[in-house]
């Protein structure tokens, strides 16, 4: 009646940004993301007991949270009340994609608690259910998430690559994905255009990704991170998740290439520069974003898995 689980949380290089389907988390077009394995979220569920409880981080979660915690899992048939303790390793809702990793592994250790052997695609499918980039953090590694359910496309050792997370600010974002993500579907004039991107980019990125060439995925998924964000801008009233250092960092890493290393960056509903580089480079890359004005920190992470049980 007690299970533990871990999981990654993903950053796309091809994106989410818009729905299909609101109450069935369905996304307009398909997604590419690698899980990092320095952003882990741990989750313990115990069923049992006389209510529902969520501590996120010591502290009690959210009401949404709390709510789309319960709907998650009462899709899986869990009717029993549960205790769920979930711990992030890195800052939470600031766009790093805490909720990724969080309802991957809810849904993992649920299910486990529950005595239920689900297979990764109807995990996967669950995890969607509390938010629908955890989809992709089911499977871990390079996953494509299109429909009910996201799936591995290359296992974490495919390719040594690192991304290197600069922290552009601290605490928690204004607007979140769900609500930022409907406002651009809603408002702005460049959706249509944003999403036939899209289903440009996934076929094109799983070609790069498959050859093992950085120059032409990063470049992609550099151009695909900004159209996401002029999306977002164009909104209206218009979506601003950049920090002045958000800027620095993309002009830092213009330097870089002018300078032969290539990294590129990626860019989520919030400030944080991703960059993505050879292992080799990741150290300097770390370098040159970590002195950019008003980086508080940077991560450097590798290549993870999936979620799974303790
Ligand atoms: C992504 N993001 O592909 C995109 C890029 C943020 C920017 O997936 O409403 O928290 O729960 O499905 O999963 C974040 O969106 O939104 C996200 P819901 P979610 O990683």
């Amino acid at each position: 009646m007690k299970a533990t689980a871990v999981a990654h949380a993903n950053i796309a290089l091809v994106k989410y940004w818009g729905k299909r389907d609101e109450a069935l988390i369905l996304p307009e077009a398909g997604s590419l993301s690698l899980a990092l394995d320095r952003l882990q979220t741990t989750t313990t569920v115990e069923l049992g007991g006389d209510r529902d409880s969520f501590s996120l981080d010591g502290r009690d979660a959210a009401p949404e949270e709390f709510l789309r915690a319960r709907a998650l899992l009462n899709a899986a048939g869990i009717s029993q009340r549960a205790r769920i303790e979930s711990r992030n390793d890195f800052p939470t809702g600031a766009g790093l994609a805490s909720s990724a990793s969080g309802f991957a592994a809810l849904a993992k250790a649920a299910t486990a608690a529950a005595g239920l052997a689900l297979d990764d695609l109807a995990l996967s499918r669950l995890a969607r259910l509390g938010s629908g980039s955890a989809a992709r953090s089911v499977p871990g590694g390079w996953a494509v998430w299109e429909d009910e359910a996201a799936r591995q496309v290359f296992p974490e050792s495919h390719w040594d690559v690192r991304m290197v997370v600069a922290l552009c600010a601290q605490g928690r974002k204004k607007t979140g994905s769900r609500d930022g993500m409907r406002a651009t579907r809603e408002t702005s004039p460049y959706h249509e255009a944003w999403i036939a991107q899209c289903q440009q980019d996934l076929p094109r990125a799983l070609r790069y990704l498959g050859a093992k060439d950085l120059g032409l995925l990063g470049a992609l998924a550099e151009r695909n991170a900004l159209r996401m964000h002029a999306d977002a801008l164009a909104a209206d009233p218009p979506l601003i998740y950049w920090e002045p250092a958000t800027i620095g960092c993309l002009k830092a890493l213009q330097q870089l290439r002018e300078d032969s290393i290539q990294a590129f960056a990626t860019i989520d509903a919030g400030p944080h520069v991703v960059a993505l580089c050879e292992a080799r480079d990741a150290a300097l890359v770390g370098k040159a974003l970590g002195t950019v004005g008003g980086v508080r920190d940077v991560l450097i992470c590798a290549p993870a898995g999936g979620a799974r049980l303790l």
